[in-house]
């Protein structure tokens, strides 16, 4: 290996400007990075080029550290936690790598001092990476954030798409998709690997071979596509520990379609080179699975070999045989998105490094584990088998057998039960027949959680029943989590000052459960009031940015009422609007009546297709548009949707909610993580025993949250004794006149068919009880409002609510996958 002598920097003389800490270094290396990277003089500048240098500069500081971190863990021979993830919703990089090296105040001195608007540079001006539909792709930021803070080696691979989640604007009131071109003006963070490519394989066919006596398989693959890595780093908190998030670009190989070319078929070849460039081009905006879709799977497959070749080659780096592979690794399967990587690890370790069946299978069931984000049926993954053949033929070869010998297994143990064998079996065999990616994930796996309690119980006597009563010892539960950095620290900078205060220092950041101090303030009147001043300042920075940014007035003097997170039926916004309109049927008439002032704030994405959902949305703007300026109502009521619920916009959000909405149907939300983050922010919730809610009311206490709703027990039991939604119509007359409203035509300009498809859906099918839980839902509501006109008492709660959620730091969630399945420890770095 060549080595390089770096000269010995003479601090006296030489100021280490790339990586200095103090605030003259910090401002010196800001010059530098906007002359000789940008290649700008202040008086031209534009505010990319004035955000470009600070990102740059902010970057050779995490860079010292990475480098730190990759010899010490290489050094130490600890074992490495990969996480495999289609998605990573990672959200703006700038301020919080600033606050996880600890330079937060002295950034904004040094750019005080430069005369820059730091705010701008900071909050403003970046464009976030949306690389991921929702709270499955935001936890796999939160557990990078907090692996690297808990100082264990990790990599994070997933896809570099090209186009993220698409940005929503929203016309006369209906969402209109544009496409996010995120990588227009560069990006900062991540490093291009040109170097560091695999082949990746595609379709064509398999034969059998002989290979020094051994039966071997050879896969002539039709498409060979290359997959390149960019590196990004990820800053623990406070530590010196910065970790990789390694994502795949698809590229064509460089002589890509000789044939072609020498045939003269010039369009024939720069079709191959689309073809596989198109691969990592857009993500797929659907929070379902997409049926049938040929280049979904190709994304995973893809994205899984280039990232299992990438271990390979770390392992063989250090190391003669891939024998100890699974002592190196531990590879979590972030829901069955990457569950082929089961039969790719097969493939390698049989085909491409000549091991036996045996020794292959015990490497890999020793090395994956798998994470299961849903219990929608719909939402189960399953490729057709003929779509595999296609695709993957070395691949479905693989599955046969494994499935061949798993079932042999399961005959043996029940003898027999040829129908209990069908339900476990890889393949469903109803109808087309389909690889089922959950079993796959699961038979090649050491250890299956879920997300939240519940939702772990659920899985095991639902979904997976058959396997958890196979190997009961596999099934675990870890409670999501997230991190407090982002979603305190960096989103509610007023808030973290007033906690370090009254926790007496800063270690509630990496500790959350530090801030069960503040409990001892809850009924401090001047405590209360600073609080309450701190959630009011937030609420008027919502406000002025709303007013900046769209024609939504909103007054911070009411309750704000907020439920952010994709649009879809089961989480029941539509309910939320039901509500909206009782209050405002109410207050038709009964002008004087003495209501709580609310602002209703929503946000979230539908997927493109999904029709139900935006029509939810243009149902929420069209009541606003006729509450909002109704002069009756004078204000008391006002419904504004906030555009592109993303990231960015969450931080702006999470800080100013009084009330959050959690209001799925008990039994269908795995865990919800909005949740958490907007009750660490003081809000209260309105929830259901749903998900993580459960757990949230235990810690904060019944007392201190509002429940409604049936349980996932009475919605089966209901189920299962016949729900007939018009049934709820016809004994509440409020909640008939309420629908009978929204088909007069009222909220659509005298169009009555509008929002039949909505209406008459919740009369006659309701699949998710929106009608058997409304009046539950208001009468909750009208506790919430009588509650708010208390303001002591809703500070106490609020500020209880902050101080008891420890258990929902990605720190505590990390700390137990590391414990109970990954067996990985932590390793210090020190620059
Ligand atoms: C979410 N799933 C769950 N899926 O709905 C939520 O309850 C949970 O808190 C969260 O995962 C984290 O565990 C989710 O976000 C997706 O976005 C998938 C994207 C790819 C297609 C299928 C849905």
């Amino acid at each position: 290996m060549k080595t390089i002598n770096i000269p010995p920097t003479n601090p006296a003389s030489v100021e280490r400007t790339r990586t200095s800490l103090s605030k003259e270094g910090l401002k010196r290396a800001y010059v530098d990075n906007l002359f000789y990277l940008q290649g700008r003089f202040p008086e031209v500048a534009t505010p990319l080029d004035l955000y470009m240098a600070a990102a740059y500069t902010v970057r050779d500081r995490m860079l010292e550290r990475w480098i730190c971190s990759a010899s010490a863990y290489r050094e130490a021979r600890a074992r490495t936690v990969c996480y495999l993830s289609a998605e990573y919703l990672l959200g703006p990089h700038l301020a919080n790598n600033l606050i996880n090296l600890g330079i937060m105040e002295k950034a904004r001195e040094a750019g005080d001092e430069l005369g820059l608007d730091f705010d701008e540079i900071v909050v403003e001006s970046e464009e976030e990476p949306g690389l991921g539909n929702g709270g499955l792709g935001r936890l796999a930021a939160c557990y990078m954030d907090s692996l690297a803070t808990l100082q264990i080696p990790a990599i994070g691979y997933g896809i570099r798409y090209e186009f993220g989640i698409f940005d929503q604007l929203i016309q006369d009131g209906w969402q209109v998709e544009v496409s996010d071109v995120w990588l227009r003006d560069g990006n900062p963070w991540e490093l291009p690997r040109p170097k560091l490519r695999f082949g990746v394989c595609f379709g064509g066919h398999t034969e059998q071979c002989q290979d020094n006596g051994r039966m071997r398989v050879r896969w002539h693959p039709d498409l060979v596509v290359n997959g390149v890595a960019y590196d990004t780093p990820i800053l623990g908190y406070g530590v010196d520990n910065a970790n990789l998030l390694r994502l795949w670009k698809a590229e064509a190989p460089r002589s890509f379609d000789f044939q072609s070319f020498n045939t003269g078929d010039y369009y024939g070849a720069v079709q191959t080179k689309v073809d596989a460039e198109n691969i990592t081009k857009v993500l797929y905006p659907n929070d379902e699975p997409q049926a049938g879709k040929e280049l979904r799977l190709k994304q995973q497959y893809f994205f899984v070999s280039c990232s299992l070749q990438d271990m390979i080659r770390l392992h063989l780096h250090s190391n003669d045989t891939l024998d100890d592979f699974h002592h190196k690794f531990a590879a979590q399967l972030n829901d069955t998105h990457p569950a082929i990587a089961v039969a790719e690890l097969m493939r390698l370790l049989l085909d491409e490094h000549g091991m036996d069946w045996e020794p292959a299978w015990t490497i890999t069931r020793n090395t994956f584990a798998f994470t299961n984000h849903t219990l929608l049926p719909e939402a189960l993954e399953t490729w057709s088998v003929a779509l595999f053949e296609r695709l993957l033929p070395r691949h479905l070869e693989i599955i046969y057998e494994i499935n061949n010998r798993f079932l042999d297994e399961v005959r043996i143990r029940y003898l027999g039960d040829e129908a209990r064998v069908a339900r476990l079996s890889l393949i469903d065999e109803r109808g087309e027949k389909r690889v089922r990616m959950a079993h796959l994930a699961t038979v090649g796996s050491f250890a299956v959680n879920g997300v939240a309690e519940l939702h772990t119980e659920l899985l095991k006597s639902t979904v997976m029943k058959d396997f958890c009563e196979l190997w009961p010892e596999r099934f675990h539960n870890i409670t999501n989590g997230v991190t407090p950095r982002r979603f305190i620290v960096v989103s509610n900078p007023r808030l973290a000052a007033l906690m370090t205060e009254a926790c007496g220092s800063e270690k509630w950041i990496r500790n959350l459960g530090c801030l069960r101090m503040l409990e001892a303030y809850a009924g401090d009147e001047n405590f209360q009031q600073r609080w309450q001043a701190v959630k009011t300042a937030a609420k008027r920075d919502l406000a002025d940015w709303l007013t900046r940014t769209t024609d939504a007035r909103i007054d911070p003097e009411t309750l704000f009422d907020v439920q952010a997170k994709r649009i879809h039926e089961y989480k029941r916004q539509h309910l939320n609007v039901l509500h909206i309109i009782t209050l405002y049927r109410r207050l038709k008439a009964n002008p004087n009546m003495d209501l709580t002032p609310r602002t209703f704030i929503f946000g979230g994405k539908a997927a493109p297709g999904y029709h139900l959902a935006k029509l939810i949305i243009k149902l929420i703007n069209a009541v606003g548009a006729v509450v909002n300026h109704d002069p009756q109502i004078n204000g008391t009521l006002r419904v504004a949707f906030l555009p592109n619920f993303n990231v960015k916009n969450g931080q702006r959000l999470y800080p100013a909610a009084d009330l959050s909405e959690q209001i799925s149907m008990a039994g269908k939300e795995a865990s919800g993580t909005g949740n958490m983050k907007f009750s660490m922010n003081g809000a209260l919730t309105i929830g259901t025993l749903d998900g993580a809610n459960v757990e949230i009311r235990e810690e904060v206490g019944e007392d201190n949250f509002f429940l409604f709703g049936l349980s996932a027990d009475e919605v089966q039991r209901r189920l299962a004794s016949g729900y007939h939604p018009r049934d709820c119509c016809d004994s509440d007359e409020e909640l008939r006149a309420i629908l009978d409203l929204i088909d007069s035509g009222l909220f659509s300009h005298g169009d009555t068919r509008l929002f039949r498809p909505l209406t008459e859906n919740l009369r006659n099918h309701d699949p998710f009880m929106v009608l058997a839980d409304f009046r539950s839902y208001i009468e909750c509501q009208e506790a919430v409002g009588h509650a708010w006109r208390d303001r002591a008492h809703w500070n106490r709660m609020s500020i209880l609510n902050a101080a008891r959620m420890g258990k929902f730091s990605s720190d505590r969630s990390v700390q137990e996958y590391c414990d109970r399945i990954w067996k990985a420890r932590s390793v210090d770095v020190k620059v």
